[in-house]
Order: C-alpha cells, then sequence, then structure tokens
C-alpha cells in the first residue's frame, strides 16, 4: 500500500432484464453494479463481472436516482466524497433486496451491460478471492491481463460441478479473453503465437502447476508482472486508441469514461 489515498476508476454496469428477484420493488429506476478498477483501459476487454456469493452488499443511491450496488463500506466512502448523497449522508434504497441489503449470491447470472467491451450484455459470475475491504468488492473481470479473472473464468468454464453449485449456466460462462493489449515479451516469441495480446493467459496456461483460481502465490507473482510491463509497455490494439501505448492513454480513456456517465473517480 502506498502512502495517500489510491484512485480508482468505479465502472457504472447497469443490470438487464430479467431483473434478479431483489430487484422486483425497483423495477422502473436504472440499477448499477459498480466495479473499482486500476485499469480502466481494459474495459475493451471485459467477459464478465465478478461478485463474491457471501459477501453483503447495500443498495444507495446517487444524486441522479441512480441505484448502486457496492458494500456498505464503499457506499460510506462514495457519500463521503459526495458521489452519493450530501457530505457524509449515505441514501440506502430500502426497497432493494432485505431492508437495502443483498448478496453475491442474490447477484449472480445476472445480466449487466458494461462500457468500452465489444460483448452486447456479459453476466454476474462468481470468484472466490474477491475481498469485501477493497474497492466495492465488485469487479470486472479482463482475463486477457488479469491472471486472477482468467483463472477464476477458467475454473467455471471447465468445471460443471462449480457452475452447478451457482446456478451458473454454460452460455454464462462461454466469453473467451478478448486480446486488447500487446505486451512485449508476454507472451516471447518463441511462444504460441495464440497468445498474442493475452499476456495473463499465457503466464496462466504456461505453469501447469497453475491449476486453479485458489492458486494465490502463483497468482501474485503473475499478477505483478503482467500488471506493470502491461502498464509501462502495453500497447493497445483495439478502439480510437488503437497503437498507442496504455501509459499515454489511460487517463484519456478514463476521462471519457467518465464524461460519458459510464465512470466515476473514486479514491480510499
Ligand atoms: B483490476 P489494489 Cl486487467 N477484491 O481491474 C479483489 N480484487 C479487487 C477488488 C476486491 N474487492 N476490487 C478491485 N479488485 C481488483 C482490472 C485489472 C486489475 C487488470 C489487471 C490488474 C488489475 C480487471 N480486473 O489489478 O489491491 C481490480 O482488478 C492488479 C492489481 O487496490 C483492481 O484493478 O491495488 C485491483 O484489484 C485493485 O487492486
Amino acid at each position: 500500500e502506498g502512502v495517500g489515498p489510491m484512485e480508482y476508476t468505479l465502472i457504472k454496469m447497469k443490470v438487464l432484464e430479467p431483473l434478479p428477484p431483489v430487484f422486483e420493488k425497483v423495477k422502473d429506476r436504472n440499477i448499477f453494479l459498480v466495479a473499482a478498477t486500476l485499469r480502466p483501459e481494459t474495459m475493451y476487454g471485459q467477459t464478465n463481472c465478478w461478485v463474491k456469493p457471501e459477501i453483503r452488499y447495500m443498495a444507495s443511491e446517487l444524486k441522479n436516482g441512480d441505484i448502486v450496488i457496492s458494500t456498505e463500506r464503499s457506499a460510506r466512502n462514495m457519500s463521503y466524497q459526495l458521489i452519493t448523497a450530501d457530505f457524509g449522508k449515505m441514501v440506502k434504497v430500502d426497497s432493494v433486496g432485505r431492508g437495502g441489503y443483498l448478496t453475491g449470491q442474490d447477484l449472480l447470472g445476472a445480466k449487466l451491460r458494461a462500457p468500452l467491451t465489444s460483448h452486447d450484455h456479459l453476466y454476474v459470475l462468481p470468484m472466490m478471492n474477491v475481498r469485501d475491504d477493497k474497492g466495492t468488492g465488485i469487479v470486472t473481470s479482463v482475463p486477457s491481463d488479469s491472471p486472477d479473472d482468467f483463472a477464476a473464468l477458467r475454473d467455471l468454464q471447465k468445471k460443471e460441478a462449480l457452475r452447478s453449485k451457482y446456478g451458473i449456466t454454460e452460455e454464462m460462462v462461454k466469453y473467451d479473453p478478448i486480446p486488447i493489449i500487446d505486451v512485449p515479451d508476454l507472451p516471447p516469441a518463441s511462444a504460441d503465437p495464440k497468445y498474442q495480446g493475452l499476456a495473463a493467459v499465457f503466464l496462466v496456461e504456461s505453469d501447469k502447476t497453475l491449476v486453479s483460481q485458489n492458486d494465490q502465490e502463483k497468482l501474485t507473482v503473475a499478477k505483478e508482472l503482467v500488471y506493470s510491463k502491461g502498464f509501462y509497455e502495453g500497447v493497445l490494439r483495439v478502439g480510437p486508441y488503437k497503437g498507442k501505448k496504455v501509459q499515454d492513454v489511460k487517463k484519456k480513456i478514463q476521462q471519457e469514461l467518465i464524461q460519458s456517465g459510464d465512470a466515476l473517480l473514486y479514491f480510499e
């Protein structure tokens, strides 16, 4: 952890029909899951959204009336940052779920619309490594560039028992990693060209001892490598900034997401 607050981009993902039963009483409202990311430029490659089934989430209201789902801790932070209501005045939406509270379980399989990704809609899926004390407790999934995301998506794609435990269908996990960023030497020139633009997939698949999302130590090593290399040396392969270095356009992409109403700035 560095000194002073970290700046995150909160990505707003709209909950689409059919709405999960917890939203029965707020059908006419705009409901968003909000995810904190350090890599807004990777939203071109989002394939799904992660929640942890056991975490308790809360529904709160933005100044414009949008309903946002996050942990209570982050909802409180948002209110102090004037994202939700007046300073420190968190507005809980009691008509959602059980008195404004719901669990990750209630959100599994929900259909979302997310900004920048090439997919018209994507799904809320379970990941065990989501923490309730960081960001909003909701995480965007970019398996091309995040080893954690790739390992967790691969688990769900391979394991029918895991899917059925959480009521996840094959349809919801059929989204393959999208090549969005070229990272020099990841993969190295000698590797199978199928890994081009898929740095995290290359690292995870190259380590045969990294078998699931539970291999946290190995995932941390891969994560540090792809994160620093991707940020300092990565070049976008898609979108209006195709051919540009991630470092040079990250801020612009963040600003555009904020201007279009698809994202918010958030600190913690
Ligand atoms: B990042 P830091 Cl492509 N629990 O977004 C677990 N992980 C969480 C989280 C939570 N409650 N909230 C946010 N995160 C993840 C994209 C991404 C991220 C890519 C590559 C690396 C990367 C897509 N997932 O993060 O501990 C989110 O994943 C590498 C560090 O606050 C967020 O950015 O430094 C990152 O962790 C924030 O991590």
